[in-house]
């Protein structure tokens, strides 16, 4: 299935560092190298020995030395695409990583698409789709937690699940096929309370599969966090606190935020990106007011609003636009700032309205509450996600496994529906749907277009 053209790309990042890698994947990869690889051993006879490191240099066609490097030979199958492999251990800087790829490319190779030696492994057979796509899980992963549902992932976790999904699937329909098949063998009452216990199970084991799957997607993909107030309450202030660094520009005037303000944290294991907004208030100035939609955006994308009020100022108009702003779904914590001036908000205005949630009062300035803050916040993400732990829970984590699970047990729960009401032809085509559907999460049954959107997420050299 691959085609047959060598690939080479510089597979760490590209910057100063110790060690960079060139990486090259092809049939033409080993004699690609030799052309341009000097080495005392390269007279050898068992040059090049697999998975052995040479030491040498690199030369140009104009016999240019280029770098002093190490140099191993993979040769299929035993390789991450199954193809032979060579990497280049050399000097990490830009333009040393630069001259080398662009000397292999001289040699014969061409450059790799993103993701492209990953796509290489998937169509080799030797990974299937979901832990090719647990591999960029696994690059992109932002806290320990996402590490550790990318390892599972690559380690076929899911792939197991899906399968063993799909053969139940596959044992459930065969009776029925061969009632089609040979109906003549069939003509007692076919025996539907069997394949209805069976569809049940099936459906359960899926819905088992999409219990904690909005976490792991927490913790992969990370959580919206909106910080949301009136103007000059202390937004800002505290998400400097928070990120424990003067991101944002804090200023006694009202309105000095103008713009959505990112900055990123780890909170219990989800990684967090913490949004600072304007303050929302009714104004005339234009360019505020472009400001304040944006935080009305930023907060209805959020998972969780961090709602802030000033204790040192009254109970106004103001607050209460911003006290409706949060939804049901939505996560919430109420916050009480400039705590370390007298005090002219009477508390029992935000208790009576959120009787559930604990409020916290806090002091950007002093750094009182912060820690109490972070608890809070913790607690709320534990609560919206559900607080069992990571091992317990299944390993999808992204909405694209998550549509797909959701759908097949669509078409499951259809198949049930119409069990006794339909022809059995109808019943099996909506499990062969189901059947199908999930193959879209091994890689299957899965279509060309969709391949190269997967892929193209990756980053170049891997
Ligand atoms: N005493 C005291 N002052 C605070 C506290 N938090 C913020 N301030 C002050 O309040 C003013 C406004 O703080 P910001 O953090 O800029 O407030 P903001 O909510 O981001 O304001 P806008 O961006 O204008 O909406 C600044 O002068 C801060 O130093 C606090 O806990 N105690
Ligand atoms: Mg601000």
């Amino acid at each position: 299935m691959t085609d047959n053209e060598t690939i080479a790309a510089i597979s760490t990042p590209l910057g100063e560092g110790g060690i960079g890698i060139v990486r090259l994947s092809g049939p033409e990869a080993f004699r690609i190298v030799e052309k341009i690889f000097y080495c005392q051993k390269k007279e050898q006879p068992d040059f090049p020995r697999p998975r052995y490191l040479y030491y040498g240099h690199l030369k140009d066609f104009r016999s240019s030395f280029i770098d002093e490097v190490l140099v191993s030979f993979m040769p299929a199958p035993h390789t991450y695409t199954r193809e032979d492999i060579v990497e280049i251990n050399c000097h990490s800087g830009i333009f040393a990583l630069r001259s080398i790829q662009k000397l292999v490319l001289e040699a014969g190779a061409r450059t790799a698409e993103p993701g492209e030696f990953t796509k290489r492994a998937f169509l080799s057979g030797r990974i299937d789709l979901s832990q090719a796509e647990a591999v960029l899980n696994m690059i992109k992963a932002r806290s320990e937690e996402a590490v550790k549902v990318a390892a599972r992932g690559l380690q076929g976790e899911l792939l197991r699940k899906v399968e063993s999904a799909r053969e139940q699937i596959i044992s459930l329909r065969a009776p029925l096929e061969a009632s089609f098949d040979y109906p003549e063998e069939f003509d007692e009452e076919f025996d539907y309370s069997s394949l209805e216990s069976g569809l049940k199970e099936a459906i359960g084991h899926l819905e088992d599969m999409l219990k904690g799957a909005e976490k792991n997607r927490a913790y992969q993909e990370g959580v919206a966090v909106a910080i949301i107030g009136k103007p000059n309450v202390g937004k800002s202030s505290l998400l400097n606190a928070l990120l424990q660094q003067q991101r944002a520009i804090v200023h006694e005037v009202p309105g000095t935020t103008r713009d959505l303000l990112e900055g990123y944290m780890n909170l219990g294991g989800y990684p967090i990106k913490l949004v600072d907004t304007a303050g929302i208030q009714k104004t005339c100035d234009p360019v505020e007011r472009q400001g304040i939609e944006l935080s009305r955006s930023a907060a209805g994308q959020a998972r969780l609003i961090i709602m802030v009020f000033d204790g040192s100022d009254e109970w106004s108009q103001a607050d209460e636009e911003i006290a409706v702003i949060s939804r049901a779904d939505q996560g919430l914590i109420v916050v009480i700032n400039k705590t370390d001036l007298e005090q002219k908000l009477n508390p029992e205005i935000l208790r009576e309205r959120y009787p559930e949630l604990s409020i916290v009062e806090t002091s950007a300035v002093k750094g009182y509450g912060i820690k109490e803050l972070e608890a809070a916040a913790t607690a709320e993400l534990d609560r919206i996600y559900g607080a069992e732990t990571i091992s317990e829970s299944p390993v999808v984590a992204s909405i694209r496994h998550e549509e797909i699970i959701t759908r097949a047990r669509e078409y499951l729960d259809n198949a049930l529906a119409v069990l006794r009401e339909q022809p059995l032809e109808i019943v099996s085509m909506e499990m062969q749907n189901a059947w199908d559907k999930l193959g879209e999460i091994t890689g299957d049954t899965v279509n060309d277009a969709l391949l190269d959107k997967i892929f193209s997420e990756f980053c170049l050299g891997k």
